[in-house]
């Protein structure tokens, strides 16, 4: 028998929801849906001529690619579409598009159509993350997604790989499903993700290494030095695309990092997105057993009130997390 189905998963997720349940349900349906589309565009976007930039920069100061531009208003009009998204914050939009609502309950959607997407080119893994708030009323919807990343009722991602893995939650574990590619539907592969205690794995983008922390520099000096007896050295693996490198540490244990630039310890500067980045990726990690930290403070309890806010990020296994917030504090 074929495993279960996203939607299937989705209606019984709902019974354990308050009354935002049928909106967040709708809407992770429907980006399940544009992201089997995004998946058959990246195939095929060699051939299409719709690889390489657009010319211009994003309000992140990233160069815009063309399938940023697309991947963006794919996800707008489906997101349009649920009649349940009150706004959208996107990576793509300097301003937060707010949109018509039918129904009770309207949500806030803060997403990354296509992360990662200097893998594009090269034909390495991107993916597509998203985090998910109630309205809650407020003028503009939009400013519902500032505040803690507590406040998120559910979050995931989108993994075009090899495969293409959806990973989701709603404060009830995390569900990992595959892309059955003929039947467009999203089953699930990995029930109730449960994270490994401790890795052998750490993913960081170390020529940066002169500007971090000096928590972080002796926290990765300690995981590169050989102690037998607590499996050291640990291995690097560092894809360049977040998706790709919190999916590995998901199943596989070990730490996802971006710090802060700290070149001016005055003014430290994080590079990944706060909302529709490392919120998201704190929550699915925390629900299945990680924990995801800024090296200073919880991830999640980290206040945004910008909508393009920056944030440093160290996730993955509890206990390598622990670790790192450990030199940071010497
Ligand atoms: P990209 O710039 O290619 O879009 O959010 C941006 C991101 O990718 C993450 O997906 C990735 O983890 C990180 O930046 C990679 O940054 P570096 O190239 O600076 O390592």
């Amino acid at each position: 028998m074929a495993p279960i189905s996203l939607s299937e998963h989705l209606a019984t997720q709902q019974a354990t929801q308050g009354p935002h349940a049928p909106g967040v349900a709708t809407i992770v349906g429907r980006l399940s849906r544009v992201a089997a589309v995004i998946a058959r565009e990246l195939a095929h976007a060699a051939l299409r001529d719709r690889l390489g930039y657009v010319g211009g920069i994003n309000v992140s100061g990233d160069e815009v690619k063309k399938l940023d531009i697309w991947g963006h208003e794919v996800v707008e009009a489906a997101l349009r579409a649920t009649g349940a998204c009150a706004a959208f914050v996107s990576e793509e939009a300097k301003e937060p598009i707010e949109m018509a609502t039918e129904g009770a309950n309207p949500l806030v959607v803060c997403c990354d159509p296509v992360d990662g997407s200097s893998n594009l080119d090269v034909n390495g893994s991107v993916g597509t993350i998203f985090g998910i708030r109630a309205a809650d009323g407020k003028t503009p919807a939009a400013s519902a997604a500032l505040g803690p990343g507590t406040r998120q009722l559910a979050a995931g991602y989108v993994m075009y790989g090899p495969a293409t893995t959806l990973v989701y939650t709603v404060g009830h574990g995390t569900h990992g499903f595959t892309l059955d590619q003929p039947s467009g539907e999203f089953r699930l592969t990995y029930p109730d993700i449960r994270i490994p205690r401790r890795g052998k794995i750490y993913g960081i983008n170390e020529g940066n290494a002169h500007t971090w922390h000096p928590g972080q520099r002796a926290f990765v000096e300690h995981l590169k030095t050989p102690d037998k007896a607590s499996g050291r050295p640990y291995s690097l693996r560092y894809s360049g695309a977040m998706v790709g490198d919190v999916h590995r540490t998901l199943l596989d244990g070990g730490l996802f990092m971006y710090p802060a630039d700290w070149s001016d310890p005055q003014k430290p500067k994080a590079k990944l997105r706060l909302l529709y980045e490392v919120a998201p990726m704190g929550m699915v990690v925390e629900q299945a057993g990680g924990r995801a930290s800024t090296g200073l403070e919880r991830v999640l309890d980290v206040v945004a009130t910008e909508y393009h806010q920056r944030a440093s990020v160290i996730l993955g296994s509890p206990d390598d997390v622990a670790m790192a917030d450990e030199f940071y504090r010497r």
